[in-house]
């Protein structure tokens, strides 16, 4: 994981942002970087659409006008991070437990482009445990049918309940996270496709066909991949 790396990602995509735009502001150590960058431009008549409760904190303190997905429904631009960058820009994300809201923002955006440090770039997802938002609720029965479905696609390991010292992780909209432990996805359309029909599974972290591009930060500069 480079930091340097990050920053340049994030500065490159800052400047991909025009006056007047509706942004959405993504989520994580390298949207941080992004969103310190944005600040900094000082661009006029900008509305920013956070991804998390704590990408508002820092561009609110940094000045930057927010809206909300309800006041602002079309977003021009997304600049968000990710766990994972694969073939054909699939995307693993979910690691900061903020992909529900990141997945609708960049639903809503006319483009979107992910950055990332050269690490997150990779021949095949899964590496990086796939995160799963369930409704808090009866959880653990969910996680059985997680389980199930992820046996279907030869994952043999269980989805792990995401824990932090302060306890059980919560969403911003107060739901869990399971992480699948997958190795390796061979069929990302199928298993998303599978995931999404289990009762009481909220949404996945697996991104397909929603990135228009990606910044690579590298340590002299930045690589951008379509
Ligand atoms: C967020 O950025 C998450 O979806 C993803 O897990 C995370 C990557 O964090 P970082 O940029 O700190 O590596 O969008």
């Amino acid at each position: 994981m480079s930091d340097l790396q990050k920053k340049h990602a994030g500065e490159a995509a800052a400047a991909r942002v025009e006056p007047g735009m509706i942004v959405g502001l993504g989520t994580g150590s390298t949207a941080a970087w992004f969103v310190k960058a944005l600040a900094a431009r000082g661009l006029a008549d900008l509305r920013c659409v956070p991804t998390s409760e704590a990408t508002a904190d820092l561009a609110r303190e940094l000045g930057l006008t927010l809206s909300t997905l309800e006041d602002t429904p079309r977003i021009d631009l997304t600049i968000d991070g990710a766990d994972e960058v694969g073939p054909g820009l699939a995307l693993i994300k979910g690691g900061g437990a903020a992909l529900l809201r990141e997945k609708l923002v960049w639903e809503a955006s006319a483009r979107c482009i992910v950055i990332a440090d050269s690490a997150k770039v990779v021949k095949t997802l899964g590496a990086f445990p796939l995160p799963i938002e369930v409704v808090a609720f009866g959880h653990k029965t969910t996680a059985n049918r997680i389980a199930d479905v992820l046996a279907d696609h030869e994952i043999a390991m269980p989805a792990r309940l995401r824990q932090a010292e302060r306890g059980i992780v919560r969403t911003d909209g107060g739901n869990v996270i399971y992480d699948a432990r997958c190795g390796a996805i061979h069929d990302p359309v199928r298993l998303a496709d599978d995931l999404k029909l289990i009762t009481g599974v909220v949404e996945h972290g697996l991104f397909l066909d929603l990135a228009d591009e990606a910044i690579i930060g590298l340590d002299s500069g930045v690589d951008v991949l379509h």
